[in-house]
């Protein structure tokens, strides 16, 4: 089982390479600024999980600049993740609050969800 799950696992990363989006270009002072929003936010993930892999996708194709945290190989990650987030599953996206304290929010659905709520729409003036 585990031998599968292996072969899977690669095989997931293999074709995410093969189609791996090209990811959006803004304006250097655009891509800046939004950067400097998306500094607060890390995400949990494990390399080779399907829903890690669609969100990863997601970054991407947006030019979404968020840091990764590996929650399988690195214990300190994994240790983060289960206290903050109250369990060990991934994708999940700890978001940082001006006051220094957190949200850790799971669901690959909802991550993208909140991502596209908060970053990616137009401004109210701009429509
Ligand atoms: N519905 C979830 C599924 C996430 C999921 O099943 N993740 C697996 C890894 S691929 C996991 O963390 N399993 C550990 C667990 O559920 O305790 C999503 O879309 O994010």
């Amino acid at each position: 089982m585990a031998v599968i799950r292996w072969i899977l696992g690669r095989l997931i990363l293999l074709i995410d390479a093969l189609t791996a989006p090209r990811g959006v270009k803004r304006p250097p002072e655009l891509q800046e600024s939004l950067d400097r929003h998306t500094a607060q936010l890390a995400l949990y993930q494990f390399k080779a999980c399907p829903f890690c892999v669609k969100v990863r996708r997601f970054l991407r194709k947006h030019t979404l600049n968020i840091e990764t945290r590996d929650a399988k190989g690195d214990a300190q990650h994994r240790e983060a993740l289960l206290a903050g987030g109250g369990r060990i599953k991934v994708p999940c996206l700890r978001i940082e609050d001006e006051q220094g304290g957190s949200r850790w929010l799971y669901e690959s659905s909802e991550i993208i969800g909140y991502l596209e709520q908060q970053y990616l729409q137009p401004a109210p003036d701009a429509q």
